[in-house]
């Protein structure tokens, strides 16, 4: 059965680049619900937990590197069928293979700064909005 739920964090690039506001709007837009959100830094250790699964990956020091690079925007949002229809608004993960209108085609700079993440499925969206939020953050 699919919740509601799923989590999101607007990557570096997508910080340095100001596209804060567009990203934001165009959640909103697709009938995104903000349940919770903050702006913070990962560390080393934060970005290696997180993207553990990915950790036997050739590009998994480039992650890391990448993610701990600058400041990120972590929300978890609420809508009908919300990881499907997160990952469709977000796009592929290379944005050069994105669909048109895509959050990634839109503002994603490579395959690796691409702009937005989404959980791929409702467990992970749990155990991924655990990771970046307490029961303080009101979720
Ligand atoms: P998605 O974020 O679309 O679920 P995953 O889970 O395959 O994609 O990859 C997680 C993250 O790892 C991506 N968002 C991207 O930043 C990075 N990544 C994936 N593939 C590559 C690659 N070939 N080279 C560099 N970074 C990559």
């Amino acid at each position: 059965m699919a919740t509601n739920r799923t989590f999101t964090m607007l990557k570096p690039d997508a910080v340095e680049n100001g596209h804060i506001g567009a990203i934001l709007e165009k959640i909103n837009a697709a009938g995104f619900r903000i349940v919770a959100m903050k702006m913070t830094q990962l560390s080393k250790l934060d970005a290696e937990a997180f993207y553990a699964i990915h950790s036997e990956r050739p590009f998994f020091g480039e992650l890391v590197e990448y993610m701990t690079s600058g400041p990120i925007v972590s929300a978890i949002l609420e809508k009908d069928n919300a990881v499907e229809d997160f990952r469709t608004l977000i796009g592929a993960t290379n944005p050069a293979e994105a669909a048109e209108g895509t959050i990634r085609k839109m503002y994603a700079e490579s395959i690796a700064a691409n702009a937005v993440h989404g959980s791929d499925s409702d467990d992970n969206a749990a155990i991924e909005g655990a990771f970046h939020f307490s029961g303080r953050d009101n979720y």
